[in-house]
């Protein structure tokens, strides 16, 4: 079935209508524009131009459509971010009447809008009972920005300005800006920084599969990974240490999982040294472990949440920071605080926040990826991959998931060359119409929070298909 009469035969008028929009140009005259004036985000774009990029006209609930007329099923969400499914109606009008009734006012000076107030209201009571206040932003890095600027505040009104040592994880991923991609621990991203923040200092990630060597238990191991911490804060002097930040799973570096014992300890290590504990929620926010925030999954307390992707779903961007009540009542005690942009809490994006946020929760979206698909989708990737020739570990919870692809899976040998493996079989899956994402020689999974189980099946069953073929090439199967 051509694209035309696939999307003709969901919905004729609107889809004909896009169709006619989408056809405007031919692919090769997008690509041809594109090549000539669009320098995409960490791309090799000599050679993305030789290739051509794939060009995405149309979506709809988990699926989009490229200028072939590709219906293609979207395992990542977007970037993580699509939570609530594309083409919400309610998110387009909200925005619609937003722009129509007040498109933009700063929150600058002693001015604020309805919009802002009510997406605040409604995150304090989403968000755990301590956190009642928000700093907006347009991005999760610029929220981590912001997270830099909070802390060193805080100790400030705190009388201990020397606690200005932040300690994050190699191969944490916490933005692109000059502070996130510092924040981060992303060595080829270091490379290319022209500067660094100061006082920003990281420790090992808690891999099991790929960095555990010996005997260790995962739980060991990830005690043993949390002590660093300990010994970090020890080594800079904990008068000097203000926070420890961490993706409650990472993301971006491979959906990894920390063993079960790795998040009590380092809150136990920074209630000891009196040291921030900061959560990046970006990715893991707004339902995606089954929970409302994925340090609610991990069962540990943090004192700053870094917000953006699922809090408008993508439709526009917006990123903010949830304050915890201790440290919202010093920053609002001690006078200016002097950070902000002009689009913090744009009224148009406050509007699509709202908007999204009451379909997830009026919807009972969460509750039921905790309850039905989260479930589902686990258990059918572990029926499907466990005991599978290259696949060495399946990572996850809820609707996100990491597979390994491993030499030797039952002894924990990774490919030699991880990165290309990760490549073809991402490339297979390019080709089998399914978005997953390739993390070195790590396949991840994030689809839309409204996925149903027969669109996991799909989605499954196209994964299969592509680890099967990669296996295959390698000559593993
Ligand atoms: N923190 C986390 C945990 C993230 O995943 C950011 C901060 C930065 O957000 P912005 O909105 O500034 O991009 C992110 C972003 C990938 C990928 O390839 C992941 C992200 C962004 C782009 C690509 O997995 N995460």
């Amino acid at each position: 079935m051509s694209y035309r009469q696939e999307a003709a035969f969901i919905q004729p008028a609107a889809a004909q209508a896009q169709a006619a929009r989408s056809t405007a140009r031919s692919t090769a005259e997008y690509r041809a524009l594109d090549a000539a004036h669009h320098i995409h985000p960490f791309s090799d774009m000599g050679a993305l131009n030789r290739a051509g990029s794939r060009v995405i006209v149309k979506a709809e609930g988990v699926y989009l459509w490229d200028s072939e007329g590709n219906q293609i099923i979207d395992g990542m969400a977007g970037l993580w971010c699509v939570n609530i499914g594309y083409g919400r109606k309610e998110l387009a009008d909200a925005a619609y009447r937003q722009m129509q009734e007040l498109p933009f006012y700063n929150t600058f000076f002693k001015t604020t809008h309805p919009p802002v107030i009510e997406l605040s209201a409604l995150l304090a009571e989403i968000a755990p009972a301590p956190f009642n206040h928000f700093f907006y932003c347009n991005s999760g890095s610029e929220g981590n920005d912001t997270v830099l600027r909070i802390v060193h505040q805080y100790w400030l009104t705190q009388k201990q300005p020397a606690k200005k040592y932040v300690i994050s994880r190699r191969n944490g991923y916490h933005g692109s800006t000059i502070a996130g991609g510092t924040l981060g621990g992303m060595g080829y991203m270091h490379e290319q920084m022209p500067s660094k923040v100061e006082h920003i200092v990281h420790i090992d990630q808690p891999y099991f599969f790929g960095e555990a060597g010996g005997d260790l238990t995962s739980e060991e191991f990830g005690l043993a990974r949390a002590q660093q911490l300990e010994a970090k804060i020890l080594e800079l002097g904990a008068d000097n240490v203000a926070a420890f930040i961490g993706e409650p799973f990472q993301g971006a570096g491979g959906v990894i999982f920390p063993p079960s014992t790795y998040w009590p300890e380092i809150q136990r290590i920074c209630r000891k040294y009196d040291v921030l504990l900061v959560a990046d929620e970006v990715i893991g926010g707004f339902g995606r472990t089954g929970e409302w925030f994925a340090h609610q999954h991990f069962g540990f307390e943090p004192d700053l949440l870094t917000l953006a992707k699922g809090l408008t779903s993508g439709y526009v961007p917006m990123g903010a920071v949830a304050i915890h009540d201790r440290i919202a009542k010093a920053i609002v005690e001690n006078g200016e605080f002097n950070h902000g942009l002009t689009y913090s809490g744009h009224p148009v994006a406050a509007a699509v926040a709202v908007a999204n946020l009451k379909l997830l929760r009026d919807g009972g979206i969460v509750e039921r990826v905790k309850a039905d698909t989260g479930p589902y989708f686990q258990q059918r990737l572990r029926e499907t991959f466990e005991g599978h020739p290259i696949v060495g570990e399946i990572a996850g919870t809820g609707l996100v998931a990491g597979l390994q692809l491993a030499q030797d899976p039952q002894r924990r040998q990774r490919f030699a060359n991880g990165g290309d493996v990760g490549t073809i079989c991402r490339d297979f899956c390019f080709s089998g119409n399914l978005i997953m994402r390739a993390t070195g020689d790590r396949m991840l999974l994030s689809p839309p929070l409204v996925v149903s189980r027969q669109e996991i099946d799909e989605i499954v069953s196209k994964a299969k298909h592509a680890i099967d073929a990669t296996a295959q090439q390698l000559g593993h199967s």
